[in-house]
């Protein structure tokens, strides 16, 4: 059956919500097998993944180092598998390798050299159960509902991002922060009722073709996830840097077509909005991001209303973002269910 041009990505952008409160039942009745595992206090983590789950990767570490305290890494699975002295410390105490298709090869990879290189114990997170991921890995978390018929990762992100936040709730011992998930699917809900129009408002307004996704902390993987999705749905130049880093350099790129989005954060948010001020006097148009919109100088806002903590909540930052590259992508006349020069997932031969 031929989809309408880009039904599957919206229909997996607008379904997170049900997924996420499947994801976080799912992972109730994995939590028991995970239990030794998770108690154990782990010196050094790694997570691992390629694209998106490279950035997803990122965020899972700066999450797990804030609740945990304890050293944790996000490193491209190439790099893993090519570099290993370069990326993995003396004595890694486990790995979380991320694949929603449970099938990229660098990641299969990576597996490989980690365990010719420790002993340390492997956990898989992924979509698939039936995935080589999956089958291989004596540990896995798996989503629930986060399938995706698109190349796109929109639900399957999200999904497994809470998944791990779930994880690492309990592998830091903080109960409060794993019930306070389950309140994510409803304010997903009320999110994209309320800001769908504006993320079609701004994917519409074609004078801006340059965009810019800034995070700080555990938002920095997730504005690199953002970025992503407006590249590979829209073909459009888009960049994602840390909030201060875009003064050192980048900024210079900024103009009347600049459209910087800010992932604003509790401890830095107002050195962030100087920065989004700063973006604003030199041309850009400015979206931000936060939980409550007070105080924020932005020519648009998307307040999230969670009342949840910062590492509580950051899986609302995505899918306002997520329609937006995808109404942009609608705009250009493309299909974002079939990305330009993209597959699903990457197998390399030999
Ligand atoms: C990783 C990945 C995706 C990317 C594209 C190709 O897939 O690089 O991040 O968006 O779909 O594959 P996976 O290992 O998470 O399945």
């Amino acid at each position: 059956m031929v989809s309408e041009r880009g039904a599957y990505t919206y229909q997996e952008i607008m379904s997170q919500g049900k997924a996420w409160e499947q994801t976080l039942s799912a992972f109730d009745q994995q939590r028991a097998h995970l239990a030794e595992l998770l108690s154990q206090p782990r010196e050094a983590v790694v997570f691992t993944g390629c694209g998106s789950t490279y950035y997803l990767s990122l965020a899972a570490a700066a999450l797990w180092q804030s609740l945990t305290g304890r050293f944790a890494s996000g490193v491209p699975a190439s790099e893993l598998w090519l570099f290993p002295a370069a990326v993995l410390t003396a004595k890694p105490s486990l790995l979380v390798a991320v694949s929603r298709s449970g099938e990229t090869s660098e990641t299969l990879r990576a597996l490989q050299v980690f365990r010719q290189r420790s002993a340390a114990d492997i956990l898989g997170v992924t979509v698939y159960a039936e995935s080589q991921l999956a089958q291989s890995t004596p540990h896995v978390l798996v989503t629930a509902g986060a399938e995706e018929h698109s190349v796109a990762q929109t639900r399957s992100f999200s999904s497994m991002y809470v998944l791990i936040q779930a994880m690492t709730a309990v592998a830091a011992g903080n109960l409060p922060v794993l019930e306070h998930l389950r309140q994510l699917p409803d304010c997903f809900e009320r999110l994209v009722r309320a800001y769908a129009p504006l993320a079609k408002s701004l994917a519409d307004d074609l004078n801006r073709q340059h965009f810019v996704f800034l995070g700080s902390g555990a938002y920095y993987g997730l504005a690199l996830e953002a970025m992503l999705k407006m590249k590979e749905m829209s073909l459009s130049a888009a960049e994602a840097f840390h909030f201060l880093e875009y003064r050192h350099g980048p900024k210079s790129l900024v103009n009347e077509h600049s459209l910087v989005v800010g992932l604003i954060s509790d401890a830095s948010r107002l050195e962030e909005i100087k920065v989004l001020r700063e973006m604003r006097s030199l041309g850009a148009r400015v979206l931000a991001l936060d939980d409550s919109r007070q105080g924020l100088e932005a020519d648009d806002a998307v307040e999230l209303a969670s009342g949840l903590a910062y590492l509580e909540r950051g899986a609302l930052m995505l899918p306002v973002l997520q329609l937006m590259a995808y109404y942009r992508s609608m705009a250009n006349g493309l299909n974002p269910d079939m990305p330009t020069n993209l597959d699903a997932v990457v197998r390399l031969n030999g």
